[in-house]
């Protein structure tokens, strides 16, 4: 009856955390609906972007295992450093980031290249490097599911358009930038987006809606 007890809060902790995660990190998704609509709960947004792992400790603490896994498939989703670049790979599109008007103040000098690759075996590799971000400071890439130059990206790509809008429905590329303001990273996904993602969006985690900078795919 413990056994079970222990299970069921497990179980219930665990979807709230994941529940938790999709419902703020749909605040980001709610940009579907157009430009000036955004400004929704960036601050708890930031939290739950960069630090997923949290969520998972506090509402499971009787399972420390299962919470380094959780961290581990969450970290995974949103960056993997292990995974060959999209820029090395043959065939891969490049495209150069062009600065939006959402930008925040100090932003006038970022420059970067997104690198995508796909096809029906190794899925999605998307690959960003930027430079002139705030040092130290942190970002986010999503895939996009308009061009650059109809609201600047529109809202996110999804595979299933009524999923959730979190990995592995969306890809995200959490951006960390070093001291000198420069980000790198690469995000893989399972699947092959198709044509369907049409451009790479670079966000502070802080002010989602401050979109920095885009690069149609
Ligand atoms: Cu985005």
């Amino acid at each position: 009856m413990v056994r079970g007890l222990a299970h069921a809060r497990l179980g219930v902790g665990a979807i709230a955390g994941l529940l938790t995660v999709a419902t703020l990190a749909a605040g980001c998704g709610g940009d579907t609906t157009g430009g000036t609509s955004i400004a929704a709960p960036h601050a708890s947004v930031t939290e739950h972007v960069s630090t997923p792992a949290p969520d998972a400790t506090s509402s499971s603490p009787s399972s420390p295992s299962a919470t380094t896994s959780a961290e581990a498939d969450m970290g995974a989703m949103t960056a993997n450093p292990s995974a060959t670049p999209a820029s090395q790979v043959p065939g891969a599109r490049e495209s150069t980031f062009i600065l939006l008007n959402t930008r925040p103040p100090g932003h006038n000098d970022v420059r970067g290249t997104a690198w995508l690759a796909q096809n029906a075996t190794s899925g999605t590799t998307l690959t960003v490097t930027a430079t002139g971000l705030a040092p130290g400071g942190k970002y986010v890439a999503h895939l996009h599911a308009k061009p650059c130059a109809v609201d600047n990206g529109g809202g996110h790509f999804k595979f299933d358009p009524n999923g959730p809008a979190v990995p592995p429905n969306e890809v995200h590329l959490a951006l960390p930038a070093d001291a000198a303001g420069a980000v790198q990273g690469t995000v893989t996904n399972a699947r092959p987006v198709g044509d369907a993602a049409q451009s790479v969006v670079i966000h502070p985690v802080d002010a989602l809606d401050k979109r920095v900078a885009c690069a149609d795919l």
